[in-house]
């Protein structure tokens, strides 16, 4: 819902034609859920399934790093294990086996291969589990045997955490998305991993309930994969990390362990709370089977505004009022700088919303339950933004479909540049006041190593930068026209010194997975480290269980 725009002396401009991006949808999952106890078909619009990248499929991840060994530990997949796994699942599309079946590389494809195109794999055999057991059964199996396992969700994760390196078989978990049961009253919701995000909030849009994470992933990205990255997201500022929303998990240890904390209590100070260890842990320990979670009531009234700024000093000065004017209602607070939103207009051959363009962006979005208190307390805050000259252009969304549009312009960020080639992606936490500065020193960096320019001997075409700035997290993008060594040369840890110097933390919220797994030393002591191995050590003392990652 838009908020009413009422008359004022400020000269906000209004969204005459919203622009929005075409939706490419594809084939719907199949989605059952059971509400209480009652069996039922719950059919939703479907999804928007992200588009894929442009960038060309390349090298495989054992190429580019060579310095990567396969494990000599790790058995190798055999017709009679995939025999074990075809009479465990039953279904024949439950397995995708490219072991005893050389036909089946190009449907092996897609698993091997991430969202980025930059991290490919040599997996011969993908199981999709239809239930716990089965899990359960076939990490036992794994364990017993020796073999290496990736644990899949919708695999859009941005760190190659999701796909193998060598030949370890990938656990999709895409068959496992029911949606179990939904409180009414108290908006708890129990749910399979394999879910989709925009699935499971289309069905608590149903119910007048929202789910306390948004990302632009979400027409293909899982519940259980949220969980695993502890995926941030557009709202974190409102309603906080997955640390807090999640009441419950099941999930299976390597050894077949079903490990039942389906909990559905807000307070529960009985031992330690093991179930934060599945949450970030990035398919490390366990397979997360299901989740409880404590969803908020879907806001009746929302306002998003999109405004340009000279500075990203005039950036902060506006993120501090928008805190004091807007408080309880405010529910994301992102920066988009004028390199990012160049990119956006060249591929979605869109005109800008504001009719000039400028150094800064920033999307404010409130998200309340009285649309006449929220526009009012939104249409002070722009008037005194603007009077202030903090802010030199806005405009608001007066309808649903405006608010889209105005999100798409940071939304559709990552989607964008994705078309354009391989990007190399920074997920940083830096206090505020440095933040940006990131880009601007990498930018000069690249600059200064002649990899920048406007033409094709340059491999990088644009750093840019954009985030989370209510959460103090930037999106360092670097946008190329091929993936380069000679790039991530430059960069590598160029970036994460950087970040150490300012005790930043060089993952806010995609994750580690293979990208940062040698870097993690910038942001954790050697004794969290070390307590980490521990870890991963008592859980997976076979270490079957997505490796070459995380730690
Ligand atoms: P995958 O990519 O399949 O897997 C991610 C990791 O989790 C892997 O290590 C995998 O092994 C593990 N895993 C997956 N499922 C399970 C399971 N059931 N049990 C155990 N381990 C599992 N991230 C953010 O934080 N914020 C954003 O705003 C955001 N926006 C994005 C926008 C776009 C366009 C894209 C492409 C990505 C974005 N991401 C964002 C990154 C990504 O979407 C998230 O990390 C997401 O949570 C991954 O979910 P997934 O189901 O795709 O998991
Ligand atoms: C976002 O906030 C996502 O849009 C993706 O976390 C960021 O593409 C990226 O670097
Ligand atoms: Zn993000």
């Amino acid at each position: 819902m838009a908020c009413r725009h009422r008359s004022s002396t400020t000269t906000l401009a209004r969204l005459a034609k919203p622009a929005r991006l075409t939706p490419r949808l594809s084939t719907q999952p199949q989605v059952q859920s059971q509400v209480a106890s009652a069996v039922r078909c719950f059919s939703s619009s479907r999804p928007r399934q992200l588009k894929e990248t442009r960038c060309q499929q390349g090298k495989f991840t054992s190429e580019t790093y060579p310095e990567l060994k396969r494990d000599p530990r790790y058995g190798q997949v055999t017709k009679e294990h995939v025999d074990y796994f075809k009479g465990l699942l039953g279904t024949e599309s439950a397995v995708i086996d490219g072991v005893t079946n050389e036909n089946a590389t190009d449907d092996i494809e897609p698993f091997n291969s991430d969202w980025m195109r930059k991290y490919r794999g040599h997996c011969r055999l993908v199981l999709k589990p239809s239930s716990t057991e089965e899990v359960s059964k076939i990490l036992k199996y794994c364990n017993d045997n020796k073999l290496a396992v990736v644990p899949q969700g919708g695999n859009t994760g941005l760190v190659g955490g999701s796909v193998p390196v060598f030949d370890e078989i990938v656990l999709n978990m895409g068959r496992m998305n029911n949606i179990i049961e939904f409180d009414e009253v108290s908006g708890i919701l129990t749910v399979e991993a394999g879910a989709i995000l925009e699935v499971v909030d289309q069905f608590l849009a149903s119910k007048g309930y929202i789910f306390p994470l948004d990302l632009g992933a979400k027409g293909s990205c899982h519940i259980g994969g949220n969980l695993s990255t502890n995926a941030g997201g557009l709202r974190l500022l409102r309603y906080g990390s997955l640390h807090g929303t999640t009441l419950g998990i099941e999930a299976v240890l390597p050894d077949g362990t079903v490990v039942d904390d389906l909990c559905k209590l807000r307070k529960n100070n009985t031992g330690y709370d093991i179930k934060q260890l599945f949450i970030g842990s990035e398919g490390t320990i366990g397979v997360i089977t299901k989740a409880v979670i404590q969803c908020p009531q879907r806001p009746k009234a929302q306002n998003v505004a999109l405004f340009g700024l000279e500075s990203y000093e005039a950036a902060q000065q506006a993120f501090r009022e928008a805190k004091g004017h807007l408080s309880e209602i405010l529910s994301a607070f992102e920066l988009m700088d004028a390199g990012s939103q160049a990119l956006v207009r060249q591929v979605t051959k869109k005109n800008s919303p504001l009719e000039g363009e400028y150094p800064f962006y920033c999307l404010i979005e409130t998200s309340g339950s009285n649309s006449d208190h929220d526009g009012e307390k939104l249409q002070t805050f722009l008037e005194d933004v603007m009077e202030k000259g903090i802010v030199v252009d806005g405009t608001l969304a007066q309808d649903e479909t405006q608010v889209k549009a105005l999100w798409s312009w940071r939304e559709g960020i990552t989607e964008a540049l994705g078309h354009l080639g391989g990007v190399y992606k920074y997920d940083v936490s830096i206090p505020l006041p440095e933040m940006y500065q990131l880009v601007e020193d990498t930018k000069a960096r690249v600059e200064e190593a002649g990899l920048l320019g406007d033409t094709d001997e340059h491999p990088v075409r644009a750093v840019v930068g954009y985030g989370h700035m209510g959460d103090s997290n930037l999106h360092l993008n670097v946008s190329t026209r091929r993936f380069d060594e000679r790039v991530e040369k430059v960069l590598e840890p160029f970036v994460y010194e950087w970040i150490s110097k300012r005790q930043g933390s060089i993952s806010a919220e995609h994750g580690l997975g293979l990208a940062k797994k040698k870097y993690i030393g910038y942001s954790r002591t050697p004794t969290m480290v070390g307590l980490m191995k521990q870890l991963k050590d008592l859980y997976d003392p076979n270490a079957i269980l997505n490796p070459y990652k995380y730690i």
